[in-house]
């Protein structure tokens, strides 16, 4: 899917020659296109190059326009596509249902090549928007890291392939020692940069692509490691621990002595089988083991 920074792609379906010609020449200079002249290849085809807009005819030789867009409004990794219906098709019930199955637009041939445009800019325009402004909903504002709201989604499905891959899944809780009497100490605005800090230094421990990082509240972090058993988290974990131990503030008067610590619980389940009841079970393991870090004395792992 395109960032604000690439050209858009746009997946025209239509299996009419000439007016898949005259759609290429419209809008083949401001987007990158690719195609599709049956509505099964459209599901294919969107899958594969999550465009950011789809013009959809109305009249194809395999399955029905409208069922198409029924379809991709029911699948999770296509609803979010906006549709613009093409067809000759005037008659209003036909427009009213195919709005009703979700599509942004409706076009009836012949159409005028600039207004067609302008429909299609807005609706990619809106399209970017909502998606900034659904990564700014799961950012945590202070430290760039994911929110909890995010930590949700994102731990809810991991559960679920596990529980379908059978693949190992690992939680690890991180809480900053004595971050109260940091705060006390240095004041809350410096704790602030150190909570970025350590968000900073946290991420830069995570190797594998599909490894998550959120920040969880206050001065709490969790970490999300798929396909990861307890032998894995338990290393991730200590680098983790090893790499805010190695935090320096030289730059800030007063705290060049400073050493941050943080105390952290690990929790696999799905290894060899599945044993704990979801992920709020997952979680609550893991904080145990954080707390028994904290109880033996902070600054270590539990595994
Ligand atoms: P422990 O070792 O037991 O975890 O002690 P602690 O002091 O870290 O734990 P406690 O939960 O008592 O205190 C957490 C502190 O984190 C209190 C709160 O003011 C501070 N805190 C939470 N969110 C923020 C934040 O966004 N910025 C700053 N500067 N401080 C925060
Ligand atoms: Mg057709
Ligand atoms: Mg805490
Ligand atoms: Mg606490
Ligand atoms: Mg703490």
């Amino acid at each position: 899917m395109a960032g604000t920074d690439v050209r858009p792609t746009v997946l025209i379906v239509e299996d009419d020659p000439s007016t898949l010609r005259l759609l290429s020449s419209i809008f083949r200079d401001s987007y990158d296109l690719v195609v599709a002249t049956e509505g099964r290849e459209a599901y294919a085809v969107a899958r594969a190059e999550q465009p950011d807009l789809m013009l959809l005819d109305l009249n194809l030789p395999d399955i029905d326009g409208l069922q198409v867009c029924r379809t991709f409004k029911a699948e999770p990794d296509l609803q979010h596509i906006p549709i613009i219906f093409l067809t000759g098709d005037q008659n209003p019930a036909t427009e009213e249902k195919g709005i009703t199955l979700g599509a942004m637009d409706f076009v009836t041939k012949p159409f005028t090549a600039a207004v067609l445009q302008a429909r299609v800019r807005t609706h990619i325009d809106l399209r970017r928007k909502t998606m900034a402004l659904e990564t700014l909903a799961g950012t945590d504002a202070l430290t760039g890291v994911p929110n909890r709201r995010s930590f949700d989604e994102v731990a809810e499905r991991e559960w679920r392939r596990m529980a379908r891959e059978r693949s190992p899944l690992s939680l690890v809780m991180v809480d900053i020692d004595h971050f109260k009497g940091l705060n006390d100490t240095f004041g809350h605005p410096f704790g602030d940069h150190v909570l970025r800090r350590v968000a900073a230094a946290v991420r830069e421990q995570l190797r594998r692509p599909g490894d998550y990082l959120a920040r969880f509240g206050g001065e709490e972090f969790v970490l999300v490691l798929p396909a990861t058993d307890r032998n894995g988290a338990g290393t991730v974990a200590e680098n983790v621990r090893l790499a805010i131990g190695a935090l320096r503030f030289d730059d800030h008067p007063g705290a060049a002595d400073l050493r941050v610590t943080a105390s952290l619980g690990c929790s696999t389940d799905g290894e060899p089988k599945r044993d704990v009841d979801g992920i709020a079970a997952l979680l609550s393991a893991a904080d145990q083991n954080l707390y028994r870090a904290k109880r033996s004395g902070r600054n270590r792992v539990e595994n």
